[in-house]
């Protein structure tokens, strides 16, 4: 008798047509022999999927290079397929659940003919967690396959775990002919499954990442009183050994990655990694919110990490704990074969490749590394990684963080009232586009709590689901909002950033533990300027006072927006947020 993840796998064998099937193990020894694959059979594009790099300085370290039309996630096609297109909301694209399946099913049709479809049996969070959740993707990419043994706990264990019950979230994936024109993420949260075809890229192919652990997780706390949050978590370590825990959702471009590895400008602090991407939050049983991180590795931007941005990143590159490290789309100096990217500490090399293959020298115009290109490395070779990464409880939550990059306006950090209040900080977060985002420099994008394109259901209900989680916790975290970006009259960042950022952590530490008092205002709780630890930098009274400044009277284009933003969710709104800009609003009104 067959189990359900064998019955499962068959019938895909029947519709993909593969040469072979591969059950994964999760060892070493087979990581080893799929990347042998990848550097000697496998092709894409007619090149090996992987090239060794400098085995001395980056051990364990290859290379890939995608397709050129495949660098990144594509949301306009990517579909979350509920039963009814108000499930899904404004904030996804839908699809008739039938109608995507047959699509899907037309492009899967002997898609594997000559390749090997490997069967990748994982677990998201830590197999004896009770947060943790089992998967079985199929895919005929070994670059795809190698990425999740990074990214996930991988392993026929996993078999053991699912059993016979057939509780198991299902991935198909196939890299297609890379036309971007055949290429789909279907999500059907109901069944538990996403059908991918056509790409290769991270978020849209490890589909235990993005698509999983945030589309359909989102869904699943939803029905279950959870939540699948797009955040980092960290543990904060205060100089007498006390540890409190944060979450954090920031934009793209805020910085969000070197939160997550933060090295600290105040002596005797100390950040503690447990993720950079996602966070599955829970109510445990003491009624407090605990944080898992489901995933095992790190997807990270290459270009701009170096010493003095992320100097644990770098460090975690060099580690070779854990095989292999993955570099996807970079630039290799053909001389010394070492991944280089724009912002690295190793100057441009003479003789590089592009990420396309090209001949590069410093004096090509073009980028070297493509903007989107990434490393893949395991979160346990991080030289900042946390004792508590494998707790099956999680870690209790102290403080949830918010944040957008806004020049003007917001202050460097400011506190919920509560928690009804928090979510409304939440809902509005926005960023200003930077030129690495394709739109109008400087326009401002919303992005409710960083989870616009991996909401996997009606973000009306999303909020009105924090809103409920809010109420049954005993103990709620205490929720804040934080902007780095904020610059003087010349356009000038008035806060450094980066190491120097623990001092506003320290702060929100001391407010989480009652030790410290703060000025209420119309938008928050901000801090008295000789609350923050300002030892060791030299920052000028003046610029402090601007950081914390709040101006209501500056706020009417910004209540004006909040309320165009907040019409898209129509009757779905939940009240409490309604209430919450109606208070801001008369506020901000008065002070005109
Ligand atoms: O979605 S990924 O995690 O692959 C990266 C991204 O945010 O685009
Ligand atoms: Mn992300």
């Amino acid at each position: 008798m067959s189990t359900p993840v064998e019955k499962w796998v068959a019938e895909l064998e029947v519709l993909c047509q593969p040469d072979k099937v591969w059950w994964f193990n999760g060892s070493e020894e087979e990581a080893k022999k799929l990347i042998r694959i990848g550097m000697e059979e496998e092709k894409l594009n007619g090149n090996p999927v992987f090239t060794e790099l400098n085995q001395k300085t980056y051990p364990n370290s290859y290379y890939h290079r995608s397709h050129s039309n495949d660098v990144a996630r594509t949301e306009q096609l990517t579909f979350v397929c509920h039963d009814n297109k108000e499930k899904t909301g404004p904030n996804n694209n839908w699809m008739d659940p039938k109608a995507a399946k047959e699509k899907m099913n037309g492009l899967y049709k002997g898609c594997m003919k000559g390749r090997t479809m490997y069967v990748l049996t994982y677990m998201m969070g830590n197999p004896d967690s009770p947060y943790a959740k089992a998967c079985v993707q199929v895919t005929d990419s070994c670059y795809v396959a190698i990425s999740m043994r990074i990214m996930t706990r991988m392993g026929k264990h996993v078999l053991d775990k699912i059993g016979k019950s057939g509780n198991f979230v299902k991935g198909v994936h196939s890299i297609g002919d890379l036309h971007p024109e055949r290429r789909f993420i279907m999500h059907f949260p109901d069944e538990g499954l996403v059908m991918s075809f056509g790409s290769g890229y991270g978020g849209n192919a490890l589909l235990g990442k993005k698509c999983f652990s945030l589309r359909i997780a989102s869904w699943l706390g939803y029905k279950e009183g959870w939540l699948a949050e797009h955040m980092i978590v960290i543990g904060i370590e205060d100089p007498k050994g006390n540890i409190s825990y944060a979450v954090a959702a920031l934009p793209s471009a805020c910085g969000k990655t070197n939160m997550a590895m933060l090295q600290s400008a105040l002596p005797g602090y100390k950040v503690w990694t447990l993720g950079d991407d996602i966070a599955w939050l829970n109510i445990g049983p003491d009624g407090r919110l605990y944080a898992i991180n489901p995933e095992a590795g790190m997807f990270g931007v290459a270009p701009g990490t170096s010493m003095k941005t992320n100097p644990n990143m770098m460090r975690t590159l060099k580690n070779n704990k854990f095989f292999p490290t993955l570099y996807t789309n970079t630039a290799v100096n053909v001389e010394t074969d070492e991944p280089w990217w724009e912002g690295h500490d190793d100057p441009a090399p003479k003789n590089a490749v592009d990420w396309q293959g090209r001949k590069w020298d410093p004096s090509v115009k073009e980028k070297a590394a493509h903007p989107n290109s990434r490393f893949t490395v395991s979160v346990s070779n991080c030289p900042t990684v946390s004792k508590e990464i494998n707790n099956p409880k999680g870690v209790p939550i102290s403080a949830i963080i918010f944040g957008g990059r806004r020049s003007k306006l917001i202050p460097l950090v400011y506190e919920s009232h509560d928690w009804n209040h928090g979510v409304f900080l939440g809902s509005i977060m926005g960023s200003e586009t930077t030129a690495a985002a394709a739109h109008t420099i400087g326009s401002l994008r919303r992005d409710p709590m960083a989870m616009l394109p991996f909401c996997g259901y009606n973000m009306g209900d999303y909020f009105s689901h924090w809103m409920s989680i809010g109420k049954k916790l005993k103990q709620p975290p205490k929720i804040f909002f934080v902007n780095w970006f904020r610059t003087d009259e010349n356009g000038k960042y008035m806060w450094p950033g980066f190491g120097d950022n623990i001092r506003v952590l320290k702060w929100m530490m001391e407010r989480t533990h009652g030790r410290k008092a703060a000025k209420e205002t119309a938008i928050g709780y901000v801090p008295h300027e000789e609350d923050l630890d300002l030892s060791g930098l030299n920052l000028p009274k003046e610029t402090l006072k601007k950081l914390f400044e709040v101006n209501l009277k500056e706020w009417e284009n910004e209540i004006d927006d909040i309320n165009a933003f907040y019409y898209k969710f129509g009757d779905k709104l939940p009240a409490e947020l309604k209430k919450e800009y109606e208070k801001l609003d008369k506020e901000i009104r008065k002070s005109l």
